[in-house]
């Protein structure tokens, strides 16, 4: 990242504005240099932060490769700024934080990571397994932990598939909201909750709702299936404090029409 170097990542994503919007970058359907260059577009539409992982990227290869080209485009860009009296040099103080698959698929490049625990998966592996091979790892990297309660709702997805998830359904809002209180009860400063990438339709605004008021304290991520603007204003009229977008984005390999579709999206979403 280039931001100052005393404030954490966390503090960064606590005073963005209110919603703000989160790409998230799957290293398995791009090369790096496609990755850079979505980044650089969705940015300049008001993108605020990145991640970089997906539910099948398991290798640290592909992703350490990504974080590179990512953060070599935004140092790029942001000495562009410098050289240039009407740019901002804090547009491109864009944190790149690791949204892992695994222990494996890390980058000593990132910014931080989102240290998660898939709450509601059947396999133990995914709720602390992984996360005690990848916590001394994370310490020896240097990179900022996020904790973070990851919930998988209906459809679920490949995530939902990949990581057993005993899926939220659209009728179980009372389980819904004790994740979420669990969620808060552990002082998780984010929530993520994920419809799973390419979901025919996003979590529902009541779940978000819901969240929202049994985990007064977190930061809630919303994400899967929110293929519109509208779509993502809903949620953040329920409560979402984050956006996240993926599949949307891989449609585009033009960066200038991948903007101008991110510009209304982000538009749309804070309106
Ligand atoms: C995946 O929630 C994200 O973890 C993004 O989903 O690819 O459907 O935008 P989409």
């Amino acid at each position: 990242m280039v931001a100052s170097d005393t404030t954490s990542i966390l503090e960064q994503l606590r005073s963005t504005p209110s919603p703000g919007h989160i790409l998230v970058i799957d290293p398995d359907d791009q090369t790096p240099e496609m990755a850079a260059k979505r980044t650089i577009a969705c940015v300049l539409a008001g993108t605020r932060c990145v991640f970089v992982g997906g539910s099948t990227a398991v290798d640290g290869t592909p992703v350490h490769d990504t974080v590179v080209a990512i953060q070599e485009s935004l140092e790029l860009c942001k000495w562009n700024a410098t050289q240039d009296s009407d740019a901002s040099e804090e547009q491109w103080n864009i944190p790149v934080l690791l949204f892992p698959a695994g222990a494996r698929a890390l980058s000593p490049a990132a910014d931080g990571i989102t240290f998660m625990t898939l709450m509601n998966s059947r396999n133990l592996q995914f709720v602390m397994g992984e996360q005690v091979i990848g916590g001394p790892i994370v310490q020896k990297l240097g990179i900022e932990p996020i904790p973070m309660g990851y919930i998988v709702f209906s459809p679920g997805g490949k995530v939902g598939e990949v990581g057993e998830a005993d899926l939220i359904l659209p009728n179980e809002i009372e389980r819904c909201i004790s994740y979420t209180s669990t969620a808060e009860c552990f002082g998780f400063p984010l929530i993520y909750l994920e419809a799973g990438s390419g979901a025919s339709s996003p979590v529902a605004p009541e779940m978000i709702s819901a969240a929202k008021r049994t985990a007064p304290n977190a930061i809630i991520i919303v994400g899967g299936g929110m293929y519109n603007g509208e779509l993502a204003k809903q949620s953040v009229k329920a409560g979402a404090d984050w956006i996240v977008t993926g599949n949307l984005t891989e449609e585009f390999d033009d960066a200038a029409e991948l903007e101008k579709v991110m510009r209304k999206y982000i538009q749309t979403m804070c309106s």
